[in-house]
């Protein structure tokens, strides 16, 4: 089948529309298989060549954490069993802390847990699924340069730089971060837009087996936390972890040297340099540069009824949630969702879209900076199970009132925007909590101290002690 342009389909009644979804990464691919289940003329076009046919598939991080949001967008299309049974569960966090000692943290309750999924499998399923929709074309080895916000025609140019154009009737831009559909976008009057590179970046090193075994508990998501400096590691199927280490640039550069590499291990990770091993570090290290994380807001994420913006597109996180693809995949429901309100009706779905979502996509990339802030100022391991500790005891006492904001996040699909609102809503009934116990206890302390005055020396003591304790907790 050749590509479909409007004077070869005149739009007769029983002829479907054709969507043109530019970018066919996890987002993209996705909703090629939305639109094809509604039985649009799909047509997917992706810049690199097809990744199941490609030896060497080098992306960004190579496994993701899979949660309840991006489960119920693959049900949707009938691929979540598939995708679940490919991953590993990940039913808790284990702090590492830097004396090696380890402890887990569950999720949840005993069924809540999250998935390590292997980036590039899942983007090899997604597209194998939507290529089993009749009505669905992936075009690859098409790199969009250009397209008219006038006239919908979109240019590709190919590796051989052969030019070719498209027109459609809806063009949904899924094309990452970076997105060259958005360009149009930003030449528009009032349109938002603002990016911001965080002072950090990351470096992916691998865990290989130990004697045909995982090197570490392979069912959690095991996390290092400290302050500037943090790694997270996840299992891959093959018995491997991939470990993410995050830190400043300014803190890469400064190690030149495989030396300084373990030296550095040394200081911060020293558990871990035994289970990546010496070399496999001093090498791996050096292998690729450190990369960048952004984070971009903007909006509306339409233009008139022609196109819309999905996915990193649209919303570009830092990965301080593990939420950037869970939101790109709820994008697709919440857009499916609106396209059955609407009637299929572009014209009113797209500026609907853009009212639903807009505010729910910053909420999460909002909370992903917040984290990311409040990680690097002072989340070391001991302030790190203090915090889900307390959480937990408060979800405990309070199991309808108190509700974590990562569960919010992570298990259920409450609007992004709302488990905002909600958790601040939650700090004030905690504070007041707080303030109602203190004043208490302050009023029946000192009744009780008028009633029996205390020798003053005992009491400085234990004071200056606690006071210690809670400096070690915040430094150490
Ligand atoms: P992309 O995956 O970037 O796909 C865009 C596609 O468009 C690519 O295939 C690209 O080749 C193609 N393309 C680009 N330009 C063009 C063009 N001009 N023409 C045609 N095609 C084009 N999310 C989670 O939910 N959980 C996690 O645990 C998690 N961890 C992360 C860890 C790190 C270190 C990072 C950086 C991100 C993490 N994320 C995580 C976020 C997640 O990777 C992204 O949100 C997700 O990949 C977005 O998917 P997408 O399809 O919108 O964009
Ligand atoms: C970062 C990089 C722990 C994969 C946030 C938790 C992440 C992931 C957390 C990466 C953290 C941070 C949460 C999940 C998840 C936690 C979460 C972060 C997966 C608040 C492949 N984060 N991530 N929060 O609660 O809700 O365990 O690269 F260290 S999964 Cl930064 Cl739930």
């Amino acid at each position: 089948r050749h590509l479909k342009t409007m004077e070869e389909s005149p739009g007769g009644p029983s002829q479907k529309k054709v969507v043109a979804v530019v970018g066919g990464g996890l987002v993209g691919a996705l909703n090629a298989c939305f639109f094809a289940k509604r039985g649009f003329d799909v047509e997917l076009f992706e810049t690199r060549e097809d990744i199941r046919q490609a030896k060497i598939v080098r992306g960004r991080s190579i496994n993701l954490a899979l949660s309840h949001r991006g489960r119920q967008a693959l049900k949707h299309v009938g691929m979540e069993e598939k995708i679940v049974s490919q991953g590993i569960p990940m039913h808790a966090r284990m702090i590492h802390s830097l004396n090696g000692k380890q402890s887990p943290i569950p999720y949840g309750k005993k069924g809540q847990y999250i998935l390590s999924v292997d980036r590039a499998n899942l983007n090899k399923e997604l597209l194998t699924a939507a290529e089993t929709y009749p009505n669905t074309k992936l075009n690859f080895d098409r790199k969009l340069q250009d397209w008219s916000a006038e006239t919908g025609l979109m240019t590709f140019v190919r590796s051989d730089g052969s030019e070719e154009q498209v027109e459609a009737d809806l063009i949904v831009g899924c094309d990452g971060a970076f997105s060259a559909i958005r360009k149009q976008f930003l030449r528009r009057s009032r349109f938002n837009y603002s990016q911001t590179y965080i002072p950090h970046g990351y470096m992916e090193l691998t865990m290989p087996p130990i004697n045909g075994e995982f090197a570490m508990k392979p069912n959690y998501l095991h996390i290092w936390p400290r302050n500037t400096f943090m790694m997270i590691a996840l299992p891959n199927l093959d018995k491997t972890f991939t470990c993410t280490l995050f830190m400043p640039f300014e803190e890469f550069e400064k190690i030149t040297t495989g030396d300084e590499v373990i030296e550095f291990f040394q200081k911060y990770f020293p558990d871990a340099i035994p289970l990546i091993g010496v070399d496999a570090l001093k090498r791996d290290y050096f292998r690729l540069p450190a990369q960048a994380m952004v984070s971009v807001k903007c909006s509306p994420y339409h233009i008139g009824s022609k196109c819309v913006l999905m996915g990193d597109a649209a919303h570009a996180v830092v990965p301080f949630y593990g939420q950037g693809m869970n939101a790109g995949f709820e994008d697709c429901i919440v857009f499916d969702e609106i396209m059955e309100q609407f009637n299929e009706d572009f014209s009113a779905v797209l500026p609907e879209y853009t009212r639903v979502r807009v505010p729910d996509d910053h909420a999460i990339a909002d909370l992903a900076m917040y984290n990311y802030i409040e990680m690097r100022a002072h989340v070391n391991s001991k302030w790190f199970l203090f915090r889900k500790h307390i959480d937990n005891l408060l979800h405990f006492l309070m199991p309808k009132t108190i509700i974590p904001l990562y569960t919010m996040v992570t298990f259920t699909r409450t609007r992004y925007h709302e488990a905002v609102a909600r958790w601040h809503w939650q700090d004030r009934v905690i504070n007041r909590g707080l303030l109602f116990s203190a004043t208490g206890a302050l009023l029946g302390g000192s009744f009780l101290l008028i009633k029996n005055p205390p020798d003053i020396n005992k009491l400085l003591v234990p004071a200056e002690k606690m006071w210690s304790r809670l400096v070690a907790l915040r430094t150490s």
